[in-house]
């Protein structure tokens, strides 16, 4: 039985598929039209997002100061970032070659460098259809937010409820129960739970209470998430483990929402940059193994972000059946590490995992994240079908379809589901 003559018919069909199948974007910082200015959009956005301010930094003269920068208004930042990374340097970087992909499907003559143009068509957008006609360029179903109770910027957006916008659904962010106990007490005071600056039982009921009150607030989060850094270890005897054992578990086995932990950013090392200043270092994933063999009823959703850790990952999902890997997280989302990523993710799980979420902070941003992963995942699975088709396998499109979703947000739904 076969649905393709040739190998090259099945790569053909394997693009196209890879082209055309829906993506449940998984992790972003995008936020619906309601949360008014939390939504980033545009040409200034896209130059300065943090990935490009980092950049700046490593190619403008001295006198371009951190400091100076951050004083400046946001379209006098996006010039810095125009001139110094794009006009006098090669845009060659993968957060550089993402606007202009971004820019150029949009329609827009990026190669004629008209910044004030693209400025101008961008002013006569209007933010509604904006975000369907990007979430549409990208080929998205839907995106999940990053919905964080613990950023005062936020939570005035949640009072009168959730906003009703179906391409975007929430999660519930909770990084400073974990990594930083008196803030997040002192937040959940604020709020008006009991939660006292030492760690004790009244403590961590209150912001169980907390965490479950806010979960009812999103009102249908898709998981529980939070940054960890490259020091977390499971179990151990440190506030973070406490508060995982203490707090997160039990709220989320309570709630039967998974925990999506991303592991391996190590913050502020150059604090001056703000967000970009953020860097990498190698984690430890028996942690992870301890927390899917301890917690075989609670599930985990996990990403590292040094690459050195992706192999004993893999490994590691192999052998529990709570634990989806996802995404190629931050520094690892670019090409060349995606394209390594994937292969081994497909070749030691099968597609039993999701290829890639985008981060997005601004929502153009959707539109080259997705293109480049397209790219990039549509290669190594025709490359796979190829051997495949070579060993005498004969794939039927429906196949090719069903696993090509699989990596697009196909085996999430599945994971969750099950
Ligand atoms: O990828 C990023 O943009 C990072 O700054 C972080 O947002 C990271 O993804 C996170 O969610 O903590
Ligand atoms: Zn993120």
């Amino acid at each position: 039985m076969t649905d393709f003559s040739d190998a090259d018919a099945l790569a053909a069909a394997v693009r196209k598929a890879v082209d055309e199948t829906p993506i449940t974007d998984i992790h972003t910082h995008l936020f619906p039209p309601s949360h008014g200015d939390l939504l980033l959009w545009g040409v200034d956005e896209l130059l300065t997002y943090h990935y490009l301010v980092a950049e700046l930094f490593t190619v403008a003269p001295r006198d371009v100061t951190p400091q100076a920068f951050w004083k400046l208004p946001k379209r006098r930042q996006a010039d810095l970032v125009w001139e110094h990374v794009f006009l006098k340097h090669g845009a060659l970087s993968e957060a550089a070659r993402g606007v202009v992909t971004t820019l150029n499907l949009l329609g827009l003559d990026i190669a004629g460098r008209d910044l004030g143009g693209i400025r101008a068509w961008f002013d006569a957008q209007e933010v509604e259809p904006y975000l369907e006609r990007v979430l549409d360029l990208a080929g998205i179903d839907y995106a999940v937010m990053t919905n964080d109770p613990f950023q005062p910027a936020e939570v005035p957006h949640w009072r009168d409820g959730a906003p009703g916008c179906d391409r975007l659904r929430p999660a519930l962010r909770i990084d400073p129960v974990i990594v930083n106990w008196p803030a997040a007490a002192q937040t959940m005071r604020e709020a008006g739970y009991g939660t006292a600056p030492e760690t004790d039982a009244q403590s961590y009921a209150e912001a169980r209470r907390f965490l479950t009150d806010w979960a009812g607030t999103l009102g249908d989060p898709v998981y529980l998430a939070a940054s960890l850094p490259p020091e977390f270890r499971y179990p151990s005897d440190s506030p973070s483990a406490r508060t995982m054992r203490n707090v997160v578990l039990p709220t989320a086995r309570e709630l039967d929402l998974p925990i999506a932990l991303m592991i391996g950013a190590r913050k502020g090392v150059n604090r001056a940059l703000g967000d970009a200043g953020d860097s990498v270092g190698v984690a430890d994933v028996t942690a992870v193994q301890k927390l899917c063999a301890e917690h075989p009823d609670v599930k985990f959703l996990v990403t590292m972000l040094s690459r050195v850790n992706q192999h004993e990952l893999c490994v590691c999902a192999r052998k529990f059946g709570n634990l989806h890997l996802f995404g190629c997280w931050w520094f690892c989302n670019d090409p060349s590490i995606i394209r390594e990523m994937s292969l081994q993710r497909l070749e030691l799980l099968g597609a039993t995992f999701t290829a890639n979420h985008s981060d997005a902070r601004v929502l153009d941003q959707l539109v080259y994240k997705w293109r480049h992963t397209r790219d990039v995942v549509g290669e190594v699975l025709v490359e796979k079908y190829r051997l495949l088709f070579a060993a005498g396998w004969r794939p039927t499109a429906e196949e090719i379809a069903r696993d090509v979703r699989a990596l697009f947000g196909g085996a999430f739904c599945d994971f969750l589901a099950k």
